[in-house]
């Protein structure tokens, strides 16, 4: 088993940077935790159990997307790219579109370096005729691209509407620079997240099973370990809404009771009912989300969306 060429910069000054991040983010006057911090190695398995989830519909949706149409995606977006998989996870999207899409280059670009790896070690092994890097990296403020990651026919794969965690205006920012790393053949491959029945939208971020609830209360897990935290995560109850006046899902993490936490360079008291903000999830009418791109630069674009609109699946060409 080769190894893979793969590129751990992003890792080297993280601690720092992260303990000043939390600290900060942490103090502000609306607690919050960035939600990229909910994937460690144990919160990268919870979001996978989610995805089975019966309330969690994105992932089959948008994989019920690709069921239908994807040999018109194929055709659209041809063969022979290069595909950077952005948050790719446990690789299982991209790996599902290699024999309809044959890229010839795939990057698996992720913040959890050691799921990531172990992810993209296995998928060498099945598709060992497709030139694989890793690049474990916390992309969120713009992505570095090394050099062994070609420049012909870049195409960003960027599924399950994870840039429904960015503002909208944060969202066109990220777009603007990953189309600025495109060739006049680059491209994207995204999958948005349609505005639906708060209902819906509610279950899907607070199920009857309580694994959003443990994905969510995970971070605190985690903030214990990357900041020298003492979050006591009894102390603290799972919330998951659709706020609809801002168009997004908010995740909150609230104070069961009056509590102190302390962590590396910093202390705070919460009152019972206060709480930390950990995630937005977007979610765009479908004009909307074609307007994201546009204001992003990109041009020509498709659309497919399943039967009900709840998901969007668009190609947009640099
Ligand atoms: C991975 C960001 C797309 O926003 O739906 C799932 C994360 N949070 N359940 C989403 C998530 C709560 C997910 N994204």
């Amino acid at each position: 088993m080769p190894t893979l060429p793969q590129n751990d910069f992003g890792r080297a000054h993280a601690s720092a940077d992260v303990l000043a991040e939390l600290g900060e983010s942490l103090s502000a006057r609306d607690a919050a935790i960035s939600p990229k911090f909910l994937y460690d190695a144990l919160g990268c398995k919870l979001f996978e159990s989610i995805c089975e989830l019966a309330e969690y519909y994105p992932t089959r949706t948008e994989a019920s997307i690709f069921a239908r149409h994807g040999a018109d995606i194929a055709r659209a977006i041809g063969a022979g790219s290069a595909m950077l998989d952005l948050g790719a996870g446990n690789c299982a999207k991209a790996a599902s579109l290699f024999s309809l899409l044959h890229p010839s280059q795939y990057v698996a670009i992720d913040i959890s370096h050691d799921f990531l790896r172990e992810s993209v070690e296995r998928l060498h092994q099945r598709f060992p005729h497709i030139e694989m890097n890793l690049l474990s990296q916390d992309f969120s403020n713009g992505l570095a691209l090394p050099a062994f990651v070609r420049k012909e026919r870049r195409l960003f794969f960027y599924p399950g509407s994870s840039i429904g965690n960015f503002t909208p205006e944060q969202a066109t920012l990220f777009l603007r620079r990953a189309r600025a790393q495109c060739d006049a053949d680059g491209a994207l491959l995204i999958g948005i997240d349609l505005v639906k029945d708060s209902a819906v939208l509610d279950a899907a971020y607070d199920d009857a099973l309580g694994v959003t609830a443990a994905f969510n209360l995970n971070v605190l897990r985690h903030v214990n370990h990357l900041a020298g935290a003492d979050f006591d995560v009894r102390q603290w109850r799972h919330r998951g809404f659709f706020n609809a006046a801002d168009s997004r899902v908010e995740m909150h993490l609230e104070a069961r009771e009056d509590l102190t936490v302390n962590w590396q360079g910093g202390t705070r008291r919460f009152a019972r009912g206060q709480s930390i903000h950990t995630e937005n999830s977007y979610k765009y009418k479908q004009s909307a989300a074609v307007g994201l791109l546009e204001q992003a630069g990109f041009q020509t674009m498709n659309v497919w969306t399943d039967p009900d609109a709840w998901f969007a699946v668009i190609y947009a060409r640099a």
